[in-house]
């Protein structure tokens, strides 16, 4: 197993104070805050394997979660420095039915707009129709899903063919995201791209809109 630096070890042990304490720390000294997301990363894979193992329960999750969103409230103000100018394009994201984890779709949403998109974030547990409604509406490119449950992953392919039915599958990008997804989740929702992290993502709507 990979050693984990000092963050995120404090992260795994759920020891909020040290962990605000060192990402200060690391905000002052000027590391980038996307490395810190990424050391926080690490600790929050880790603190679900001890989940699957059974050594830590739902309450350590929620709390874990809890952790992360004060630590991403300190970096919201670092990742948001908006390219001003016209809009880059619109682009629908949202977490699909049945999944309620946001906290990667919402660094995901706060790194687009700091790129100076425009955002329309549904949401956690979003219906198939409503994902559909909203890319039809606003004309978007670009759909992004996340999907961190295994089992959420049939819901991104009925999104992917319910806008086929729509006639709305050729004018849109669509990109998965979520720690458990990867090529082979890709390949079977039929979405276009799988993005590892949110600068990816990002990434991959510039290209979509040049
Ligand atoms: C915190 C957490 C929770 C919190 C979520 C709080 C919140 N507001 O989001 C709570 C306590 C609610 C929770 C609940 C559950 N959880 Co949970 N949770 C986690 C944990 C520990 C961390 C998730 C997280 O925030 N990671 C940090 C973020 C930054 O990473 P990320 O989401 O992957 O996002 C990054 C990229 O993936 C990417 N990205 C993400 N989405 C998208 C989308 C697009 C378009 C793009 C471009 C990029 C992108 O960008 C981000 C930054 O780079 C994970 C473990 C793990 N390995 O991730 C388990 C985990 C996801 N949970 C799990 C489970 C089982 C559950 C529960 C079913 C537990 C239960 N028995 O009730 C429930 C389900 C609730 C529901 N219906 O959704 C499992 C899922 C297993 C599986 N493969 O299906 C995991 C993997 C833990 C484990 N190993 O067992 N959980």
């Amino acid at each position: 197993m990979a050693n984990l630096t000092e963050l995120a070890q404090a992260l795994v042990e759920l020891d909020e104070e040290r962990v605000l304490e060192l990402v200060e720390q690391k905000i002052g000294a000027g590391e980038p805050a996307l490395n810190i997301i990424q050391e926080c990363n690490a600790g929050m894979a880790r603190i679900g394997e001890r989940f699957e193992a059974g050594e830590y329960f739902l309450s350590e999750l929620i709390f874990s979660g809890e952790i992360l969103q004060n630590v991403m409230s300190k970096l919201e103000p670092l990742l948001v420095q908006a390219e001003k100018g016209d809009s880059r394009g619109t682009v629908v994201i949202g977490t699909v039915k049945g999944d309620i984890h946001d906290i990667g779709k919402n660094i995901v949403v706060t790194l687009l707009k700091g790129a100076g998109f425009d955002v329309v974030d549904l949401g956690v547990d979003v219906p198939t129709e409503a994902f559909v409604e909203k890319v039809r509406e606003t004309g978007a490119k670009v759909l992004g899903m996340s999907a961190l449950l295994s089992f959420t992953f049939p819901e991104m392919k009925t999104v992917i063919d319910a806008l086929k039915a729509a006639g709305l599958r050729d004018q849109v990008t669509v990109i998965i995201g979520g720690a458990p997804c990867n090529e082979q989740v890709r390949e079977f929702t039929g979405a276009d791209y799988y993005a590892i992290d949110a600068v990816t993502g990002v990434n991959i709507c510039r290209k979509v809109y040049g």
